[in-house]
């Protein structure tokens, strides 16, 4: 039974607590109809249970029964309307103006998180506490929802168009983000973290990434990997030679491979101008042994990006 309570984790945001109230008050509106009906029910199914006469008994309608039964529903059910749209319109859809913006990107399977600054997390997103902080949210593939239990907030990300959210946390420390929307066969470990940390500390945590968040400043290497980072490419692709989705980066570069081509096996070498294919058009050559499931990057990456990435690869001997 215990495993109830971590569906109500202590609340750590602003208004968790009126999200909450009109949770219980819901609950047990439910609770209290679902035992009158049930309890009411096998009493009358033993009561009047057949004893074996002959003779069944004619029950007729009782209007005066049947207006109070629809008025007293259409009552509550009016209540609980106005008290949602209530907590709804004053709390959930209500960010204070100071409320600093952070886009979040939904993928399969990951969260990557943007910065004012440029500068963009995975799966881990940092935040002061005590500030109110204003989610806008998309998706690049399928439908996503971000909900965190500690906050007691959940929002939709649906691929070509923005939704958003807004939360305050009030306590630091570390709270799951769980993806709540099955998102395909990886959906139960889409779950990233929210790390509220003190003021002070996130300011200066945020100064020295937004060095990092100039990419232009790095080596070619070093900003093929930021790149292939940020791009996800390492849910799929290893660096190190363990199997994945995809195959491993490790000495891929002037490794001979076998691809299926339209169809027919051949042998590539994995070349500066087979890496590009692969990248902005995966499926021309699907390496044997492998689904053609990677996403074109084509448009999304620019020249200067791809070729970041060829060299850092070509440095994974
Ligand atoms: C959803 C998983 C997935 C993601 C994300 C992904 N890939 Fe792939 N990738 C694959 C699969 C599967 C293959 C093998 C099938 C094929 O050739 O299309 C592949 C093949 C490749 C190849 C050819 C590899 C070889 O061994 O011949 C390259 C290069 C590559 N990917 C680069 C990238 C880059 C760069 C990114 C990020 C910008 C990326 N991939 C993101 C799944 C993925
Ligand atoms: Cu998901």
């Amino acid at each position: 039974m215990l495993w109830i309570l971590s569906l109500f984790p202590k609340i750590t945001s602003s208004y968790g607590k009126e999200v909450d109230n009109l949770f219980w008050f819901i609950f047990f509106i439910a609770l209290f109809f679902f035992l009158l009906v049930q309890i009411l029910m096998i009493y009358f199914v033993i009561k009047y249970r057949n004893r074996g006469e002959e003779e069944v008994s004619k029950v007729e309608g009782n209007t005066f029964l049947e207006i109070v039964w629809t008025i007293i529903p259409t009552i509550i059910l009016i209540v609980i309307f106005f008290y949602g749209v209530y907590v709804f319109d004053n709390f959930q859809r209500r960010p204070p103006a100071n409320s600093m913006e952070i886009k979040v990107i939904g993928h399969q399977w990951w969260w990557e998180f943007q910065y004012p600054n440029g500068y963009t997390t995975r799966d881990t997103l940092i935040i002061p506490v005590n500030k109110p902080i204003k989610l806008i949210m998309t998706s690049q593939d399928v439908i996503h929802s971000f909900f965190v239990r500690h906050f007691r907030i959940k929002e939709d990300l649906v691929p070509g168009r923005y939704t958003w959210t807004w939360f305050k946390a009030v306590e630091p420390g570390m709270y799951d983000i769980q993806c709540a929307e099955y998102c395909g066969s990886r959906h139960s470990k889409m779950i990233g973290y929210i790390k509220a940390i003190d003021t002070k500390e996130f300011e200066s945590w945020l100064a020295s990434v937004s060095k990092e968040a100039d990419l232009s400043s790095l080596s070619p290497v070093e900003r093929g990997k930021r790149i292939s980072q940020l791009k996800g490419c390492n849910s799929c692709h290893s660096v190190d030679g363990s199997p994945g989705v995809g195959p491993t980066w490790k000495g891929l570069y002037n490794h001979e491979m076998v691809v299926i081509e339209g169809g027919k096996e051949k042998k590539v070498i994995a070349d500066e101008n087979y890496l590009r294919e692969s990248i902005v058009n995966p499926n021309a050559k699907i390496v044997k042994g492998y689904q053609g499931i990677m996403p074109s990057y084509q448009g999304q990456l620019s020249e200067d990006d791809i070729l970041a990435i060829i060299e850092y690869i070509k440095s994974l001997k």
